[in-house]
């Protein structure tokens, strides 16, 4: 298997999605992505709490673990804005690579963060502090296949391509990676924007949610690197399991749903259920 860090220099396109647990990055996998995001959406979404940090590091990393431990595939980790100061983030790097996934990404928010998508006015994280954080991060890390990505919210913040420009320069000097650029406009133009006047020479990962119509070749030619499409997992099984609750009281039976969700002997399949031992003691005892 490749490394994330090789697969990000070969030249190809990174198709990224969100998952929340071992079951949703299973099914990632087999559709066939190239790598998992353990989304910090998804993961609190699915505990049914806000993207505010209320869930803690150690939530995050049992989740990711789980993820990590489904498939084969890489998994870049969500890890909000670092859990608090340089001296969290070099605790929560050592967390992270102690379990095996493909790298971090953190974003120039303080500490507690809010989903970029909500709020009118987010704050940003001092930009020289943000920038020790990269580095902490690099000097914590032991492999040196392990990315850690920089979030710029600039864009979120409500600030101009300036702004987001001279926080690229910044953590690109402290070591980062790669560069996540994240906006919430309704299109892709701050993405077009800032490809069109970075100078630098980091790869560069969007998460196209309020965008969606931005297609791979258009990513390609603006020489984006990796696509994460981060939540939309989760908002495809609320949808899929309101129909089939509501269908079930409606009818006062489960017939009509038989025909829309999957068989049980799909279920046992994702769980591994063919690889069961038979213990033959257990056999000798019936
Ligand atoms: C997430 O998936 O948690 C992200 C992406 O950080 S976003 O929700 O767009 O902030
Ligand atoms: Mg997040």
């Amino acid at each position: 298997m490749n490394t994330l860090k090789e697969k990000v220099s070969n030249g190809k396109m990174i198709k990224i999605i969100g998952a929340h647990n071992g079951l949703s990055a299973k099914l990632a996998e087999s559709t066939g992505f190239d790598a998992i995001w353990a989304s910090g959406l998804e993961i609190s979404a699915s505990h049914a709490v806000p993207d505010a940090n209320i869930l803690t590091m150690t939530d995050n990393l049992e989740a990711a673990r789980d993820i990590n431990k489904a498939v084969s595939i890489p998994v870049i980790c969500d890890c909000d804005s670092g859990y608090g100061d340089i001296n969290n983030v070099a605790h929560m790097i050592k967390e992270y690579e102690s379990i095996g996934v493909s790298g971090v990404c953190i974003e120039d928010k303080p500490f507690p963060k809010l989903n970029s998508f909500l709020g009118e006015k987010q704050k940003l994280e001092n930009i020289e502090l943000f920038a020790e954080k990269i580095k902490v991060a690099q000097e914590t890390k032991v492999n040196q296949d392990f990315l850690v990505i920089a979030r710029i919210e600039a864009f979120i913040a409500g600030q101009g391509l300036e702004e987001v420009l001279k926080r690229a320069e910044a953590y690109e000097k402290a070591g980062a990676d790669a560069l996540l650029i994240h906006s919430k406009k309704k299109d892709a133009s701050e993405i077009y924007e800032f490809c069109n006047f970075y100078n630098g020479d980091l790869p560069i990962v969007i998460v196209p949610t309020t965008y969606p119509d931005i297609d791979l070749n258009t990513l390609n030619q603006l020489g984006i690197r990796m696509v994460i499409y981060a939540n939309h997992g989760i908002r495809s099984s609320v949808n899929a399991m309101k129909k089939t609750f509501s269908n079930i009281l409606e009818n006062g039976n489960t017939m009509e749903v038989e025909n829309s969700i999957s068989p049980m002997a799909e279920i046992f399949d994702l769980q591994g259920t063919k690889n069961l031992r038979t213990s033959s003691a257990q056999k000798q005892n019936v």
